[in-house]
């Protein structure tokens, strides 16, 4: 079973070359005997309108890939059993949305819990040209239009993707266009050295001439090329820094390159003091977005978009939102989200993403960002996703990425329902089990936003204290009495990189929502909740609770009758995950009983 896909049947071996024509193609397929006019409507973009006639009819009206996604979207309702109702009228709330593959041209996928790349292998373009269909009939289904096919650390020879690799790329580029997908390429911003230019200096008129001509080469052979997606001066990619330049000088001098062709340069704000010195208390790494970007709001070139991660640090369990999608008002941004489980259970762990994406829109105010993009969960394996359940975070990510409003319930409950051919009942056990497994993941795990008690490197698995005295800026500082930073204006003042509303929400440990007590602030494990109990207490019944929901989660999944292979693949990790929640529990209960020896107040066991 692969995920939704399955409920389309027309083959792919060779389907029409137009968007249109694809729409017509998947419809008569997919539901035979139903009659439908589509109507053009260049007007609408990507845009649709399905109305029901009344002799039962449908007419679908809609622009270039508006038609498709009317199709995908009459298709999938009428398969769900929704329904349509009379008239249903639909625009996607993001023009670019946007999924970023970090995949490398050895064929190793970084961050990849779903088997090796769909698209190299031993340095060069390898694809499945079928494969490729399925996945761009994967992502249109639920309108994603950009697909960045290469990691954002641009390992040699990925950079040959604007050079040799070039024409296997355009070939690339046509399978993908007629399901609405544009490619882009993340670059190397030193790639002009490689060339004989003696910097990457982004003001040097060399440097600038070698990108016009490189993005020159490159649209001539993909005209409708998305764009280049940056990671500079970052966890040890070059950068504008090197040459004393700024971050829009950088970006700019790209952006003017691809200008002429209607390219954008997707330039990402991860960019922290990476060999920090863990006695240094006066770097906060958590700053660091703000620092390096919000005195440049304004500064950037209109094609540019500043891709953000949607938390300070880097995508763990609980983070707030960053502050830097919230202040820079004079700029494009994007948000950033992680389909790939990297510090959420490798794929291995249930985790379904869209209750804590739901939390994150809900703080940003709805004209702050204009793209979204997520990283990639994609791999080689049979199912895509490798957990067959991940697949879910896909379906849910393109529904709110077209719109962010988007109920969490009703998006899960219909990939589901498109997914396994259950009853109402195990439909509806299904869909609550996927809506409380991030939480049940979060209770397992580093307690209340302190993050990072991960293994370092590899991050599946406990280790408390691995990144304590180590250079990554992720410290949590946990000893005897107490654990944490303050990160409030009498401490390191993080806070007041937000706005007032949000910063009075959070200075204060008694109106800070508990769930994020430990990001803001530094506690003494008697302090006490807002329920009675005290911080330790709390994180001990957050660890058992995390445990015995993951047995519980085990039993209804193994009751629940999912065809094979799925059914094996799900129970087998569901065993590893059990096995992770034990390990996690007792080693972090130990760990906080060793510190501040106070005992469980049931009890329960934990370790000496
Ligand atoms: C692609 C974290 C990850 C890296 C990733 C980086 C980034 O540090 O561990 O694998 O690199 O984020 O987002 O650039």
């Amino acid at each position: 079973m692969k995920a939704w896909l399955s409920r389309l049947s027309a083959d792919l071996k060779n389907p029409p070359a137009s968007p249109a024509e694809l729409a017509r193609f998947e419809l008569d397929h997919a539901l035979p005997g139903t009659a439908y006019t589509l109507d053009p409507v260049p007007a609408l973009g990507e845009g649709y309108c399905i109305r029901r006639r009344s002799d039962s009819s449908v007419i679908i009206s809609g622009g270039p890939t508006g038609l498709l996604y009317g199709a995908y979207a009459l298709i999938l309702r009428m398969l769900s059993g929704e329904g349509i109702p009379d008239v249903l009228e639909s625009a996607p709330r993001y023009p670019l949305r946007m999924i970023n593959c970090w995949d490398n041209a050895d064929g190793s996928v970084e961050r990849g819990y779903s088997g090796r790349s769909l698209f190299f292998e031993g340095g060069r373009l390898s694809y499945d040209p079928f494969r490729m269909r399925e996945l761009g009939r994967l992502l249109a289904s639920v309108g994603l239009n950009v697909l960045c096919i290469n990691n954002v650390n641009v390992h040699d020879p990925a950079q040959q993707l604007l050079e040799n690799m070039l024409p296997e790329a355009a070939a690339l580029a046509d399978l993908f266009r007629p399901f609405g997908v544009r490619l882009m390429f993340s670059v190397d911003f030193s790639q002009p050295m490689r060339h004989g230019v003696s910097s990457a200096d982004p003001l040097d008129p060399a440097v600038r001439a070698w990108w016009k001509a490189a993005a020159e080469r490159v649209y001539q052979a993909i005209p409708d090329l998305a764009g280049f997606l940056v990671k500079a001066d970052s966890e040890g990619r070059p950068g504008p820094f090197t040459y004393g330049r700024n971050h829009a000088d950088g970006a700019n001098m790209l952006a003017e390159a691809v200008r002429p062709f209607g390219g954008v340069i997707v330039w990402r704000c991860f960019v922290y003091n990476c060999r920090q010195d863990w006695r240094d208390t006066k770097t906060d790494r958590p700053k660091a977005a703000w620092e390096h970007y919000a005195f440049l709001d304004g500064k950037f070139a209109e094609n540019v978009i500043l891709q953000v991660k949607h938390g300070p640090f880097d995508f763990q369990v609980r983070e707030p939102v960053s502050p830097l999608l919230l202040g820079m008002k004079q700029t494009n941004l994007a948000m950033e989200l992680q389909l790939a489980q990297e510090y959420t259970g490798h794929q291995i762990d249930l985790y379904t993403m869209i209750p804590m994406w739901r939390e994150l829109f809900d703080e940003i105010p709805e004209n702050n960002i204009m793209s979204l993009a997520a990283v990639s969960n994609l791999g080689r394996d049979e199912n895509y996703t490798g957990h067959p359940l991940a697949a879910v975070n896909l379906y849910t990510y393109g529904l709110l990425a077209w719109d962010p409003a988007m109920e969490a319930e009703s998006a899960v409950s219909r990939w589901v329902r498109l997914t396994y051919a259950f009853d109402p009942d195990q439909e509806r056990t299904l869909t609550a089990l996927l809506l409380s497994s991030r939480r049940t993941y979060e209770k397992y795990t580093a307690p209340l936003g302190i993050g990072w008690m991960i293994t370092p490197h590899d991050h599946y698995g406990p280790n408390p204290s691995g990144y304590e005295y180590d250079l990554w800026g992720t410290y949590h500082k946990a000893n005897r009495d107490a654990i944490g930073i303050d990160r409030t204006a009498a401490g390191t003042g993080f806070l007041l990189q937000y706005p007032e509303s949000l910063r009075k929400k959070y200075e204060d440990p008694e109106t800070c929502p508990d769930l994020l007590l430990l990001f803001y602030h530094r506690l003494p494990y008697s302090f006490r909740m807002k329920d009675g109990r005290t911080l330790v207490q709390r994180i001990y019944d957050d660890h058992f609770e995390g445990k015995k929901e993951t047995e519980a989660m085990a039993e209804i999944l193994e009751a629940l009758p999912f065809p094979d292979p799925d059914r094996e693949i799900i129970l087998s990790r569901m065993e590893l995950q059990k096995r992770n929640a034990r390990e996690w529990c007792d080693i972090i209960n130990t760990f906080f009983r060793r510190l501040s020896g106070v005992d469980d107040l049931h009890g329960r066991v934990i370790y000496d």
